[in-house]
């Protein structure tokens, strides 16, 4: 085996957070805990997880609406992801942000626009500060998009400038093959995304989104080259949408049939093989890996419902005119 055991198990650590917090999400949105609408990423998780584990101190992060649980990865607690989520004060933006808006700017996390691919812009923003740091840093920038956001202008503009300045950045598609209800293979121009990186003369690749370890090898490659400054690169994580666009959503435009098959192709249980077949961990080890998560996330929602939501005077807090 070529990693060690430590690097598995913080790689399962991550994987299983990132998977519980998706599935606990979407039980507390069914209690009417969660105000707005949440889009569980569920079945999503590879992705982000093995992307983010190349990830240094002092590397930015732009996430989607898609992994909530990605604000984990960039190493907020629970407590402060909750409370935001839940719509109370002690969220980063006085829970008056939510779901959309879980931002941490200490810890590289740089929040999520809602105007989907206007994101790349503000990440070629964040690379060009890293790019202009001195004494020079080795830093880079993850930039998460989905598949149906893979083909609007900002992210080809944005594509294009980091090429042309060979700024440090990642551009990651989670290409989940829906776009609310549209098909990728309906809404995309090409099988694969990742060949849209020759448009600008960067290296693309695309990695099985089911496989962490197989999304963490094509990631550490392309992460290597642009922290040695050879400007970015395009990374496609291929994969499917477990669940709906938002939770709600029937999913009558497509075969559930379909949504199964690909449900067997399960990033967690792939690695939970993994590991008991290397004697990284055990049965017994993995099933309390997952209670003591369990029992963390009940804990930083019990802290979340206790605390008060926020009141008409904190709308004018952090209002500039
Ligand atoms: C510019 C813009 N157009 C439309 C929307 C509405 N919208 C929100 S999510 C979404 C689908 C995005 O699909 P994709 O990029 O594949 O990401 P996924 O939801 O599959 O993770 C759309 C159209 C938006 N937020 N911003």
């Amino acid at each position: 085996m070529q990693y060690s055991k430590e690097f598995l198990r913080k790689l399962y650590k991550d994987l299983l957070d990132a998977r519980l917090f998706e599935q606990k999400m979407v039980d507390i949105y069914a209690l009417g805990k969660i105000p707005g609408h949440i889009h569980s990423g569920v079945g999503d998780e590879a992705c982000f997880v093995g992307t983010l584990a190349t990830r240094k101190e002092g590397d930015y992060i732009k996430p989607t609406h898609r992994l909530t649980g990605a604000a984990r990865l960039a190493g907020m607690e629970w407590n402060d992801i909750l409370a935001e989520l839940l719509g109370k004060v002690g969220g980063n933006a006085l829970g008056m942000g939510g779901v959309l808006h879980i931002v941490d700017l200490d810890k590289g996390l740089l929040g999520f626009s809602g105007t989907l691919a206007c994101d790349a812009g503000i990440a070629n923003g964040a690379a060009l500060k890293i790019q202009n740091t001195e004494p020079p840093v080795d830093n880079i920038v993850y930039l998460f998009f989905g598949d149906g956001t893979s083909s609007r202008g900002p992210i080809h503009e944005a594509m294009n400038m980091a090429a042309v300045w060979k700024l440090p950045v990642l551009f990651i598609c989670d290409n989940n093959q829906f776009a609310i209800s549209t098909p990728a293979s309906y809404g995309v121009s090409v099988p694969n995304v990742s060949v849209r990186a020759a448009a600008y003369g960067m290296p693309g690749v695309t990695a099985d989104g089911s496989d962490v370890l197989d999304v963490y090898e094509k990631a550490r490659s392309l992460v290597e080259g642009i922290r040695a400054g050879n400007g970015p690169a395009l990374l496609e994580c291929k994969n499917y949408r477990w669940r709906g666009h938002f939770e709600g959503d029937q999913c009558k435009y497509r075969d559930a049939s379909v949504t199964e098959e690909w449900m067997k192709k399960d990033s967690v249980a792939k690695l939970e093989k993994i590991l008991i077949d290397n004697d990284v961990m055990t049965q017994d080890e993995i099933d309390a890996q997952r209670q003591k998560v369990d029992g963390e996330l009940e804990a930083a929602i019990a802290l979340a419902e206790a605390m008060p939501e926020p009141t008409v005077e904190d709308l004018y807090r952090n209002l500039y005119v």
